[in-house]
């Protein structure tokens, strides 16, 4: 259960960080499912944003007020679901933004509810070259890196993503995983890599890969 899914929705399209906070406050003592109040209320909320925006009602300051309440809430819930994480016995996922995308929201979830599921995760931030994905890769052991975007045009990273990692000579090859709001299970098809949807739908694809 979540306290209020519209309210949480409604202070991020209004960009009310304090009103935000609020109310993940109140679903972390409420014991709510915060993985939840997320989908269905924080980026509810921030999906609106982009829509005004894309049809012309909001400007960049809304925007960016929509993604700081956002952040003003996952600055709550995300060491609220950190500390429901157990062991890391799952192995290594390395996982960032790709070059060019400073897009960090959704990627920090998806890396905290990969650690929620056992693995250790290494977050290399965003605007991550290829490079520092398969170095890390190679020097953690990775069994998964992990790419996000959420631009049109840096998907495109994910493609070179998967060639550099098929072209670095691993021993054992890390499986790539993308996900990321213009990415589909087709576009993960075409470029060789596996996909989710949501972050509980990259832990889950994440789990089935190291079974
Ligand atoms: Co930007 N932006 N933005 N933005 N922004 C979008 C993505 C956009 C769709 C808005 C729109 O037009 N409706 C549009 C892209 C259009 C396109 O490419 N087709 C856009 C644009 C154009 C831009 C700029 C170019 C704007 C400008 O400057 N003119 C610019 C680009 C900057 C850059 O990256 N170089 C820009 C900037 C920004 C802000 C800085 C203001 C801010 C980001 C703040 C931050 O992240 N720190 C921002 C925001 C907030 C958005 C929207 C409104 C919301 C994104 C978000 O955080 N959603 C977004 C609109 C939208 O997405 N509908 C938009 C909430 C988050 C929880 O969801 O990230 O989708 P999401 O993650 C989900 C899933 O996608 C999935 O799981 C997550 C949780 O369930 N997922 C994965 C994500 N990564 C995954 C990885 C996986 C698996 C699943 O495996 C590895």
């Amino acid at each position: 259960m979540v306290p209020d899914p519209a309210a949480m929705s409604e202070a991020v399209v209004q960009g009310d960080a304090q009103a935000a906070e609020r109310l993940a406050r109140a679903a972390v003592e409420s014991d709510a499912d915060l993985v939840a109040a997320v989908e269905h209320g924080f980026a509810a909320g921030l999906r609106r944003v982009g829509e005004l925006w894309e049809a012309g009602d909001y400007f960049l300051p809304e925007l960016v007020q929509g993604a700081e309440a956002m952040k003003a809430a996952m600055g709550v819930l995300l060491p609220a679901l950190r500390g429901a994480a157990g062991s890391t016995s799952r192995g290594v996922v390395v996982i960032g933004t790709v070059a060019g995308d400073l897009h960090d929201i959704g990627k920090g979830l998806v890396g905290v509810l990969l650690a929620a599921h056992g693995f250790e995760v290494h977050d290399l931030g965003t605007d991550v070259p290829l490079e520092a994905f398969v170095a890390r890769a190679h020097e953690s052991g990775a069994r998964i890196v992990a790419a996000s975007a959420l631009l049109t045009t840096t998907m495109q990273a994910q493609r070179e993503l998967v060639r550099a990692v098929a072209a670095a000579g691993f021993e054992r090859p890390p499986a790539v995983l993308v996900g990321g709001a213009p990415t589909s299970a087709a576009w993960a098809r075409e470029i060789g890599a596996a996909w989710a949807e949501n972050a509980l739908g990259a832990a889950r694809v994440a789990l089935e890969l190291t079974a």
